[in-house]
């Protein structure tokens, strides 16, 4: 048990503890202290002591002498720390109680806290779901990632345009989770030369790196649930070496090279805003050699530092890659066991290839990592000769199993040939892993089948499924307390770490009086967000209608155009039917553009000029709201998703790898509108047909619709409804005296081709919504549906995904402390 509970937990002891930090580390009085102040020094003093657990859980023996994965990503979208793990901690309540005596609201306190936004979306959220479900099992991990000084920006709107702002989430005051270890502070080159010398008769490659800058670990606790277990999560920031050489100044040379007018301070000074599309610049691919280096460089420091051999380092580390962002790790891992360490090839490799394991986010073509051959033989010309070399020993493999088979080699080759040549980092990280794996069922089959078929033929054994997960604590217990209070009443409070357990509710899915509970809870957290609407949108919403909600980053492959649609099309219906009656919607939005993306931002302004007009249209407004929510992030999602009725997964057949936000809302009893892809397969496997509304083309449709040539016009002409719905957005309905100001989005589903077959998917789309709009009417049977999505979906706690891992591909045991 956690020492603070253990030692039963002393309030005035705790209290001493946050008066101590309000004026030794922020300067202030009990007196003239702000709210602010008081939740800095609060989060300290409840840092301090997870920083002795930290501490502890380092230097344990048994942790020391077990095997760990390292958990490296270039994201971590933790969100808010302090509320989270008072709950970890187990001292919510007690220190609810304590910080009242010093007449503070401890709601007040937490809302103080800025979201650490250092991700962009669903990969970023899954590190760190993962990092808490490690922690609560206490399987040896530490996370790795990057410092960024900005986070993902911060969004507004001014003009229903998309304006973005930097995110600097450390705040002036700085972070009060995190702790510097400059002590485990790296030194990481770039640029530079390789030179041959002979030791000992032997040629030994050795790369001189021209610019070399500091790497210096921030740690943030990960809190184990209810023990003593902290597991770091260690962020490195980059900063310029001091004092900078003298000698090169000296010399005249130093403002002459051009790398050295790369200022070290910029390498981790911001998070790339892209989000299944990868954009190769320099500074990205700087930002991935430095995560990487210094990461493996303190994966050797701690098994060297207990006596282990570095030949036995798969036994006791695994390095786990987060898509192929950290896959430079490979050849880093190489060049230190041969140029550093005196191993030859066939040691290093032996080594390498049954230490790093990775795991595949997507299929999406312009989201693959490639990248030029010219740019890593710049920044890191002995990485690119280890490159070659893995390739060329890979592909005299690939020749012996299909001899004269020119056309294998090429499509498994590392390097794709061509004017640029360019590295496949997806293929390197196969090569040099000893699991793949993709993150649903469906999309593993698709990653076996149609992304890397070759390599499936190759190693048979290779690639594997692991179904994504979200944290029951933070995505159940913590943002909705209401339904957690009601589920604990009936089952018990062991359902945060053994989620299965919610199963024992369907017993009572049809007991009136727990339906009616159930829907209450549900009801309270709709006004919850519906006060937070009015406060900040000053828009009102009526807590009886559905609320029908899709939040996600924005990105024509999940389609927010579809929803769009939608409501264009009950919006034309209520206005020219006279007899079409509907049940009041609020349409839910929240979503970020890549800054860069046209078209994303262009869907963004037009939901909001839609928006703009539909809820100021009296003729319409007891039925229909549409609300964009601006700046999604970590907290805004904590209010929004235990509000949910509808949860829209509404991606195109094949092209969402999971999805996770579709797991945390049927965990809180919404029902998912979506089509056959992602983990939407493994929720209806889960919660019953009936208990879903899926619709839509499927993955062999859409390759056949696409192989035989889709024009949207067929459907366009076809559709009275489709065709009203598109012509509305293209008139001057929503842009008075502008006609075709919101043209972007219609062009490019007519002449544009509709890439993501929206028109195609439209009919049964409204189809579905028909019948979730009839079957809301029933309260008990809708409650029932409620309750059975919350009930079934225990299989998408990130527990039982890291259990996975761990059974599957990394064979740790756990440590209990
Ligand atoms: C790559 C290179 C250069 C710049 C940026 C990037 C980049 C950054 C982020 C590429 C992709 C991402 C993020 C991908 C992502 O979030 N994928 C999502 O991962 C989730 C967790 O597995 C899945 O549930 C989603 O389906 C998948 O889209």
């Amino acid at each position: 048990m956690k020492a603070v509970l253990q030692k039963s937990f002393d309030k005035t002891l705790f209290l001493d503890n946050v008066k101590r930090h309000l004026t030794s580390t922020y300067a202030t009085t009990v007196e003239n202290a702000t709210t602010r102040a008081w939740y800095l020094a609060m989060s300290r003093a409840l840092a301090e002591l997870t920083t002795f657990d930290l501490l502890e859980t380092e230097q344990d023996e048994r942790i020391l002498n077990a095997k760990s994965v390292n958990y490296l990503s270039l994201e971590f979208l933790i969100g808010r720390l302090t509320g989270n793990n008072l709950l970890n901690m187990g001292v919510y309540e007690s220190i609810g109680e304590a910080v009242a005596e010093l007449g503070l609201d401890l709601s007040d306190l937490l809302e103080e806290e800025r979201d650490p936004s250092l991700g962009n979306g669903g990969l970023g959220r899954l590190a760190a779901c993962f990092m808490d479900s490690l922690a609560a099992q206490e399987f040896p991990a530490v996370g790795y990632g990057l410092h960024y000084e900005y986070g993902l920006f911060k969004q507004s709107f001014e003009a229903c345009h998309q304006k973005e702002a930097p995110d600097a989430w450390c705040g002036i005051e700085g972070y009060p989770w995190e702790v510097a270890r400059p002590e485990l502070a790296q030194q990481i080159g770039f640029y530079g030369y390789v030179t041959t010398e002979t030791v000992d008769g032997q040629e030994k490659r050795k790369w001189v790196p021209g610019m070399t800058v500091m790497g210096m670990p921030w740690d943030i606790p990960v809190v184990g649930y209810k023990s003593e277990t902290v597991y770091p999560l260690r962020l490195w920031e980059c900063r310029a070496l001091a004092p900078f050489s003298l000698e090169s100044f000296n010399n005249g040379n130093y403002f002459e090279a051009q790398h050295t007018l790369i200022d070290a301070g910029n390498i981790t000074k911001v998070l790339y805003p892209n989000d299944n599309h990868e954009k190769g610049k320099t500074l990205r691919l700087m930002q991935q050699y430095f995560h990487s280096a210094a990461s493996i460089r303190d994966i050797l420091r701690r098994h060297e530092s207990v006596g282990h051999p570095l030949a036995e380092l798969p036994q006791y580390e695994t390095i786990q890659l987060n898509d192929t962002h950290p896959a430079i790790a490979i050849p880093e891992l190489m060049r230190i066991f041969i140029d550093e360490r005196n191993m030859s090839w066939e040691e290093a490799w032996e080594i390498c290839s049954r230490t790093f394991a990775y795991t595949n986010h997507t299929l999406l073509p312009e989201a693959l990592e490639t990248w030029d051959e010219s740019l890593i033989q710049r920044l890191l010309p002995r990485h690119m000769e280890i490159i070659y070399e893995i390739n060329h020993r890979f592909l005299q493999e690939v020749r012996e199993k299909w001899p004269g088979d020119g056309d294998k080699q090429q499509k498994l080759s590392i390097i794709q040939d061509g004017f640029h040549r360019m590295v496949r980092m997806a293929n390197l990280c196969v090569v040099g892993s000893y699991a793949v794996n993709g993150v649903a069922a469906l999309h593993s089959a698709l990653v076996k089948q149609d992304l890397f078929p070759e390599f499936h033929e190759l190693y048979p054994n290779r690639l594997m499924n692991v179904t994504n997960g979200i944290t029951p604590r933070r995505w159940l217990q913590y943002c909705n307390p209401g339904l957690s209070h009601l589920i604990s009443e009936k089952i018990g409070d062991n359902w945060p770490v053994a989620l299965d357990e919610l199963a024992q509710l369907a017993q009572w899915a049809d007991d009136d009086e727990f339906q009616q509970a159930f829907m209450a809870v549900k009801k309270e957290n709709k006004a919850r967000l519906a006060k937070w609407v009015k406060t900040n949108m000053d828009i009102e919403l009526n807590t009886d209608a559905i609320f029908d909600v899709q939040i996600k980053r924005l990105h024509e492959y999940k389609r927010q155009h579809l929803n769009m649609l939608h409501i264009l099309s009950l919006y034309y219906r209520l206005l020219n039917r006279p007899d079409f009656d509907m049940v009041p919607r609020v349409f839910i939005f929240a979503a970020k553009a890549a800054p860069g993306y046209y078209l994303a931002k262009e869907i963004i302004y037009a939901i909001n000029k839609i928006a703009e007009k539909i809820n100021s249209d009296d003729r319409v407004n007891d039925k229909l709201k549409v609300v964009f929510i601006p700046d999604y992030r970590v907290s805004m999602a904590e209010i929004i998703i235990p509000a949910a009725d509808v949860s829209e997964q509404i991606s195109t057949a094949g092209k969402e790898a999971s999805g996770t936000g579709n797991m945390k809302m049927a965990l809180n009893g919404a029902l998912t509108i979506g089509t056959m892809d992602g983990a939407n397969v493994e929720i209806r496997e889960e919660v019953g047909d009936e208990n879903i509304y899926i619709f839509g083309l499927e993955v062999e449709d859409v390759n056949r619709l696409k192989a035989s040539g889709y024009n949207p016009f067929d459907y366009y002409n076809a559709d009275p409804l489709l065709k009203a719905s598109l012509d509305l957005l293209n008139g001057e309905e929503f842009t008075p005296g502008e006609p075709r100001k919101l043209r972007a989005t219609y062009e490019s589903l007519l002449d544009g081709g509709d890439p993501y077959l929206v028109l195609a998917d439209f009919a049964s789309y409204i189809e579905a919504h028909g019948q979730i709009d009839a079957q809301y009417r029933d309260t008990a049977g809708w409650a029932k549906k409620a309750i059975l999505n919350t009930a079934l979906v225990g299989k998408f706690s990130s527990d039982r995904s890291i259990r996975d891992y761990v059974n599957h591909i990394w064979k740790l045991k756990s440590v209990p402390r």
